[in-house]
């Protein structure tokens, strides 16, 4: 098989899809699964015939010429011409650039039928023609059993039909043969040759061309293409080798079968995934819906003024929040996970994440072990305690200071001097104190907040995410397979 082009694409067409089922195993239902096998395997089989080649056949009555055609399209004297021997019963096969062993196999042409053109030496005269596989079909007159079940196997494979008529007898050997009748409706891509112009008058041409064109109407054959040629004299056969290039560059019939039983194959399995890849939102957007269900961020506002207040206040606590609350969190965040799944692979999610009951017990304990913090900050309770100290005793002096300053004026002003001064760093203590208790207020609230939060985020990856990441990236993957969109694992070259 020749490497690259479409044969390699298509290779690792059917590699993808098969890894992607083989992922998907039982979400996709075994009958699905087993006809895409058995569709791929039949692609397999076309690609290790080769879908590079053009499979171009001669086909026609005995005597018009298809084995003298065969000839000089090759330039070569290969196929036996009628003088020899009447009819041709067996295929031959002149192949442009590569062996094409299994599909010759598969053709049943004998290997001492099959010649090669090699491009080597022919230079660049025949490298147009690289990929084609032209073969002169036994005659239809003389076709056996053996030779239509030759045929039947070919038909599908036939790039380029064309139709070798002679000027004399095309009318009763083209247009009335049931067989080649038969040929006709299932080939689309033909060409029908008139060979042998060399027998008849230059003034003859218009009219028996003329004459075939009208018989293929009849036939219902309109849009066939009509070639004059002699096989001896060579007139017309490089406007056939032309046509046949153009054939060439053109994707080959196997190639576009296959690929429209891949396309088939993905169609028929893109609805046993989901049209995109579902979202789960994020855990910790999960764990911020549970603390508010447990009133966390009241209990975290209680902590802040406790905290902040010079007085002793008691803390609220957390609540355990009802299993229904818990459950509808587990609920939506599934629902959000598992959107647009089909059912298999929905259940396989819903299966793996922690049941209803377990999730509420998980959520619970993440809530109530963690500890509330102290209500006080002490050390700006001693500093208060200390600064209405100071303030108790420089009232003290500032009064007694007041007092004795008629009498004893210079005592007395000391001691309103210091009672004064002790006023002032009393208020600074209490500042100080005040601003420290607050502090430590959004310090301890936020700490709270942000522990419990975090206890119940790792419930959530615990319990939900990561058992869910498993099947959500098989169908990821699944997915990708089967639309075609999965970056290809083969080496190519
Ligand atoms: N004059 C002439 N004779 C031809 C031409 N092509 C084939 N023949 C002859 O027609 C006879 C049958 O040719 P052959 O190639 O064996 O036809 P086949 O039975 O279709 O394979 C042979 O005697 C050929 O020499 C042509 O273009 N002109
Ligand atoms: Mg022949």
């Amino acid at each position: 098989m020749p490497t690259g082009g479409a044969g390699q694409e298509l290779g690792d067409d059917v590699e993808q899809i098969t890894t992607a089922l083989d992922t998907a195993g039982a979400r996709i239902p075994g009958e699905i699964t087993a006809a895409a096998h058995e569709d791929l395997a039949q692609v397999t089989q076309r690609l290790a015939l080769g879908v590079d080649y053009t499979v171009v056949a001669l086909v026609g009555g005995t005597g018009s010429g298809k084995s003298s055609l065969f000839n000089a399209l090759s330039s070569l004297q290969f196929a036996d011409v009628g003088v020899i021997r009447p009819t041709t019963s067996q295929a031959a096969a002149c192949i442009w650039g590569s062996k094409a062993t299994a599909l010759l196999d598969f053709l049943q042409v004998a290997p001492d039928r099959r010649i090669q053109r090699e491009s080597a030496l022919d230079g660049d005269a025949e490298e147009e023609l690289t990929g084609l596989v032209l073969l002169d079909l036994p005659d239809h007159d003389s076709v056996e059993s053996t030779h239509a079940e030759q045929v039947n196997r070919l038909l599908p494979l036939i790039d380029l039909l064309i139709w070798v008529v002679d000027p004399q007898k095309y009318a009763d050997n083209v247009l009335h043969e049931e067989y080649l009748r038969a040929l006709a409706a299932r080939h689309e891509a033909m060409v029908v040759v008139i060979n042998q112009i060399d027998t008849i008058p230059v003034s003859a041409h218009d009219q028996v061309r003329d004459d075939v064109a009208r018989l293929l109407v009849e036939d219902g054959l309109a849009d066939v293409q009509i070639e004059m040629v002699s096989a001896r004299t060579g007139e017309g056969v490089e406007r056939l080798r032309t046509l046949l290039a153009e054939v060439i560059a053109g994707e080959s019939v196997a190639a576009r079968t296959a690929r429209d039983e891949v396309s088939a194959v993905r169609r028929r399995l893109v609805g046993h995934v989901a049209a995109q890849d579902p979202a789960p939102p994020e855990a910790e957007a999960v764990a911020e819906d549970l603390a508010t269900a447990s009133g966390v961020p009241s209990v975290a506002e209680s902590i802040r003024r406790a905290v902040a207040s010079p007085r002793a206040v008691a803390l609220a606590e957390v609540q355990r929040p009802a299993s229904s609350r818990t459950a509808a969190i587990r609920d939506r965040w599934l629902g959000q996970a598992t959107a647009g799944l089909p059912t298999p692979w929905r259940e396989a999610v819903v299966q793996t994440v922690a049941e209803e009951a377990a999730f509420d017990e998980h959520v619970w304990t993440a809530l109530h072990s963690q500890a509330l913090p102290a209500s006080t900050d002490r050390v700006a309770a001693a500093q208060r305690t200390a600064g209405l100290a100071a303030g108790g005793l420089g009232l003290v002096l500032l009064i007694v200071g007041a007092a004795l300053f008629s009498s004893a004026t210079a005592v007395g002003g000391s001691l309103a001097g210091a009672g004064a001064a002790l006023l002032l760093v009393a208020l600074v203590l209490v500042l100080v104190a005040r601003t420290r208790r607050r502090r430590t207020a959004g310090e301890r609230a936020e700490d709270f907040l942000h522990r419990t939060t975090a206890a119940l985020t790792s419930v959530v990856s615990d319990d939900l995410v990561r058992p869910a990441q498993v099947p959500l990236g098989e169908h990821s993957s699944a997915r990708a397979g089967i639309r075609g969109d999965a970056p290809v694992s083969t080496t190519r070259g």
